[in-house]
This record gives structure tokens, C-alpha cells and sequence, in this order.
């Protein structure tokens, strides 16, 4: 086991023996293997789509597989064994159908050939063409291939080729959540397949790569913007509400994640029974979709971010439905409280599947929450959410009025994620440090740190603008891009915008490579760097967008302010 995919890495170097998260060493190199054969289908699915013989299914495999090694999401290994298995057996379909077709043929290939410039990223791949031996990979062959981290020998290569890989996570974490509504974009997987394979291209140097790197951004603009049409255009515009933190005396289902569709579903089948809904962490944001507001039952909120979880899991009473990442290893007093679907898996909890149409079936968890006591109440009152881009491009005029007049003088993106290191008390205190005159605008789970305090408000505009969910981060470079108009900027980086953002896996990755693709610069990063960044790779992005480590609140708000 090599990882060091996520913030919370041992000793900010790699988690080598089991994980800080909870991840155990077989489950690591099970997912090395998966993306390993996650490759592998890339190679045939990109001469399958170039030519017109590619499905819909193995599109969702693809990001199904990538979602599943994203951190805090799938702690089994009986199901990345499954994932393991099912991407051979997908594989050996889309080869035959190309062998039939003669798309390809069995010369043995012992060489990786220059392919992916000369022919995947060009023209459509000429038929009769060689097999590489990465794409030859089978399940007896598998286990004598180093499918690690540390197979890259140089620490620039390996540093790209991971940051790429994490990227592709991200996006595929959110092209999934689309996809389950409905909206697709093939030029995504396109991408996402392109990218697998320059991981394993041996003749892609630095110079190559990153120009690459630069590109999963861009495509990971395209992706969070098709979710923010996937969310909005199936739920409405999220609008701006105070939303309920405090208890009824019902017996309630918490519901975790990033899924629209599943807390839908769940609300739809809770309707009428006398069992309240509550969203926890991620799924907070939803309290501010139109869609959802029309339930009864839908109570509000529960609780603060998802490392926090084993205290205030005990505490809600009732069972807790996991979407998505993140979930904490669940301690024994409410392990069979918990439940999964989606990707989403840890071994010895019940396990939700869909049906071919998407629809999932509750009735075991809302059974179970009847026999089950009303939560015990945390805190009380209400918390602002759902400043997504068009709710808070409606008051667009009094925000560029309130700059004009000097009552705003900063904006600070303090987007991101949350974690459980102690260290993460800098986002509250440099939260409550800022002056008067300054406005937060966030998104994601990195909210939780300060979206409690009492910050007040810039005549009427509330000093935290919480955008949504991470992956509405976009709703925060529209407004970015919106108010460069209003002002007549040319360039965003002229805007009063500045940027201390957290992160913490991998979809956080993908959100900071799109900030960049944009041409964001002097975005502060904390609260520890990327362990997978090497020094020449970061010497890359410092020359580039001038990114730089967070340090001190009084250092940072001096070089920010
Ligand atoms: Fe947080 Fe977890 Fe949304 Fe992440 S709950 S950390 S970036 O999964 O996805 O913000
Ligand atoms: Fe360690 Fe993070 Fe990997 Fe978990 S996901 S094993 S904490 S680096």
C-alpha cells in the first residue's frame, strides 16, 4: 500500500500501512488494481468510441470505478474485488467486438506505442493496430504487475501522472451525479479515457503532461457546470434559506452525501409515514432547492461535517443513509444504523441497490427508523444556504453597489473541504479575523468551520454567501465572471476576489485544476500541500498561478488583505 491521495495523508507523506481514513492496505492495492484495469478498458473503449462501438454502460463503469477509490467513499474490499472482476469481464466484451469488427487485432505488443499522440489524440486509431501489453492485463496476470504509486520511477512523472489520476476522480465523483439525472457528456469519459492512458505512456515527459493537467481542469469546468444543469434544471434554482438546525420529536433518517436523486427518492417514500428527513454534511445545501421544499417532512439539517460523524451519528437515534463520500468507519454502536448505495460501501452495512431504472427501494430504512427513538437535538436555529449563482447574481446589483460605495472591500473564496486535523481551526479563525468589510463565499463541506458563527450581514448581504455543495463551486465562478462584467475587468484576477482554499480528497483536486484552467491566480492552499506534488511540479504551479501554502491567520490575512 502506497497512498497519498488525500490532505490527510500520514505525516503529509504516504499511508503506507493502513489508512489515517480507515482504509485498509488490501483495500489500497485492490484500488491500484481497479484503475489499473480501469486503464486498460480506457485503451479498447477509446478505439471503441472512435469507432462508433462503445455503450453507455461501460461509460458508467468508468466513473463508478474511479468514484469508488475516492476517499471515504468505499472501504470493501468484497466490492472492489466485484468492480475488479466486472471491469475484466467488460473489457473482454468491448475487445471481441472490436476484434469482430477488426478495429484491432492479437499481435502480442511489447511496447507501449506512441498511440495516444499519434493516433487516440488525433484521428480515429487505425484498424489492424497493436495491442499494448497494459491493455492485455488479466485477472491472472494482475497480480504480478506493480499497479502502485511508486511503479513511476521519476518523481515529476509520478507526480503529474497522480495529480492527473485524482483529477479524473474528482470528475468522474461528478459526471456520475449528472449522469444519474439524466445528463451526459461523452466528451467527458473521452476525456477521462484520453487521460487514463497518458498515465501509462512512458514517452510523456513533463512537458506533456502538464498542458494535460491544465486540461482536466477545462474539462472539469464542463463537468461541474453539466451537474449544475443535471441539479437545477431537475430541482430549480436553489434560493436563498434559513435553514433548520434544531429537532422535532419524530423518529428521523439522516441522509449523507452529495445525491440529489436519493434524498428525492427517500423524501418521496418517507411522504405520509410519520418519519422526518434531516440531510447531514454534504447534503445541506438541498434544504435550498425548491423541489425539496415541498415536503413536510424534509426538518432541515443535522449536525456539522462529515469527520464528526461518529459522535453525532450515536446521537441522531435514527438510521443514516450514505450517498456518497465521505463516510467514517461506522463504530459498532451504530453500524447497523447505517446504510449505502451508490458507490458507497463498507463491509457489514446493508447495502441499497438501484434498479435498472435508477429507482431505489427505502422501505428496510424507513421500517427501521419507526421502531427507532426522535434524534437528540444538538443545537438550535437556522443557518443561510442556497446563494447558488442565480440567487446570488439576482442581487448582483447591490453587491457591485456595496463595492462602489466601499462597504465591501474584499471577497474571499474560502471554498473546500473540511477535515478532522486540528489544525483546521485556522478557517474559523481566520474567518472571524476578517474585517467587517469583507464577504466569504464558499462551498462545500469547508463551511462547516465557520458557517455557525455570527458574522452578520453588509447591508442585507450576509457576510458568508454559501454557494452549495463543492461541486457548486462553479456557482462561485459564475458570480466571479458576473461581476468582472459589472465592473468592466477584463480579467478576474482584477476583481477584490481573493482565494484560501481547503481541500481534502480528490474532488477538491479537480475543483482547484478548474480554478486554474480558468487562469484564477494567487490562490492560497491549505492547510497542508498536496503530498503528491513534487517540488519541480509545485515550482510549476507557483511560476505559473503563483499558488502558495496558507501559514498564520495574521500572516495570511496581511498577504491576502
Ligand atoms: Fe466534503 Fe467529503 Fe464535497 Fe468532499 S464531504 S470532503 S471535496 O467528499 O466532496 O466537500
Ligand atoms: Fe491515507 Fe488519504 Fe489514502 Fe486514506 S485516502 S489511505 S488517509 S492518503
Amino acid at each position: 500500500m502506497y497512498c497519498y491521495q488525500c490532505e490527510e495523508t500520514l505525516n503529509g507523506t504516504a499511508c503506507t500501512k493502513n489508512g489515517v481514513c480507515g482504509k485498509k492496505a488490501d483495500v489500497a492495492d485492490l484500488q491500484d488494481d481497479l484503475i489499473y484495469v480501469l486503464k486498460s478498458i480506457a485503451f479498447y473503449n477509446s478505439k471503441a468510441r472512435a469507432n462508433g462501438l462503445n455503450d453507455t454502460k461501460t461509460d458508467e463503469f468508468i466513473l463508478d470505478g474511479l468514484f469508488a477509490t475516492v476517499t471515504n467513499t468505499n472501504f470493501s474490499k468484497a466490492d472492489i474485488e466485484r468492480y475488479i472482476n466486472e471491469g475484466f469481464v467488460i473489457k473482454d466484451g468491448i475487445k471481441k467486438k472490436l476484434m469482430d469488427a477488426k478495429v484491432i487485432n492479437e499481435k502480442s505488443g511489447s511496447s507501449f506505442p506512441r498511440w495516444i499522440k499519434e493516433k487516440l489524440l488525433g484521428a480515429s486509431p487505425n484498424a489492424g493496430e497493436d495491442i499494448p501489453v497494459m491493455a492485455k492485463v488479466t485477472p491472472q496476470t494482475l497480480a504480478s504487475i506493480d499497479t502502485g504509486v511508486l511503479a513511476t520511477e521519476n518523481e515529476d512523472i509520478r507526480s503529474l501522472r497522480e495529480l492527473l489520476i485524482y483529477g479524473l476522480k474528482g470528475m468522474a465523483a461528478y459526471a456520475h451525479h449528472a449522469n444519474i439525472l439524466g445528463y451526459k457528456d461523452e466528451n467527458i469519459i473521452a476525456f477521462i479515457e484520453k487521460a487514463l492512458l497518458a498515465t501509462m505512456d512512458d514517452e510523456m515527459g513533463v512537458d506533456e503532461l502538464v498542458p494535460l493537467v491544465l486540461e482536466c481542469g477545462s474539462v472539469g469546468v464542463t463537468t461541474l457546470a453539466l451537474l449544475d444543469k443535471a441539479n437545477t434544471t431537475t430541482y430549480g434554482n436553489p434560493e436563498p434559506t434559513a435553514v433548520n438546525i434544531g429537532v422535532r420529536g419524530n423518529p428521523g433518517i439522516l441522509i449523507s452525501g452529495h445525491d440529489l436523486r436519493d434524498l428525492e427518492q427517500l423524501l418521496e417514500q418517507t411522504r405520509g409515514t410519520g418519519v422526518d428527513v434531516y440531510t447531514h454534511g454534504e447534503m445541506l445545501p438541498a434544504n435550498s432547492y425548491p423541489a425539496f421544499k415541498e415536503y413536510d417532512n424534509f426538518v432541515g439539517n443535522y449536525g456539522g461535517s462529515w469527520w464528526k460523524q461518529k459522535e453525532e451519528f450515536e446521537k441522531f437515534n435514527g438510521p443514516i443513509l450514505m450517498t456518497t463520500n465521505c463516510i467514517v468507519p461506522p463504530k459498532d454502536t451504530y453500524i447497523d444504523r447505517i446504510y449505502t448505495t451508490g458507490v458507497v460501501g463498507f463491509d457489514g452495512v446493508t447495502h441499497i441497490n438501484a434498479s435498472e431504472d435508477g429507482g431505489k427501494d427505502f422501505s428496510a430504512i424507513i421500517e427501521q427508523a419507526k421502531t427507532c427513538k426522535a434524534p437528540e437535538q444538538l443545537e438550535e436555529g437556522t443557518i443561510m444556504g442556497g446563494f447558488a449563482h442565480v440567487s446570488a447574481l439576482s442581487v448582483a446589483d447591490k453587491i457591485v453597489d456595496a463595492v462602489k460605495a466601499g462597504h465591501i472591500k474584499k471577497f474571499v473564496v474560502m471554498a473546500g473541504c473540511d477535515g478532522r486535523h486540528k489544525e483546521r481551526s485556522y478557517y474559523t479563525d481566520f474567518a472571524e479575523a476578517l474585517p467587517q468589510d469583507s464577504v466569504i463565499l464558499t462551498a462545500g463541506c469547508a463551511k462547516y468551520r465557520y458557517n455557525k458563527l455570527a458574522l452578520g450581514d453588509i447591508g442585507g448581504i450576509p457576510r458568508v454567501i454559501d454557494a452549495g455543495q463543492c461541486n457548486d463551486c462553479y456557482s462561485l465562478v459564475v458570480i466571479a465572471q458576473k461581476l468582472a462584467e459589472a465592473f468592466g475587468l477584463e480579467d478576474i484576477n482584477d476583481l477584490p476576489v481573493v482565494y484560501n482554499i481547503a481541500w481534502y480528497e480528490q474532488k477538491a483536486v479537480l475543483v482547484l485544476l478548474a480554478l486554474l484552467s480558468l487562469g484564477v491566480k494567487n490562490i492560497m492552499l491549505g492547510p497542508t500541500l498536496p503530498a503528491f506534488v513534487s517540488p519541480n511540479v509545485l515550482n510549476v504551479l507557483v511560476d505559473n498561478f503563483n499558488i502558495r501554502p496558507n501559514s498564520t491567520v495574521e500572516e495570511d490575512l496581511k498577504v491576502l488583505l
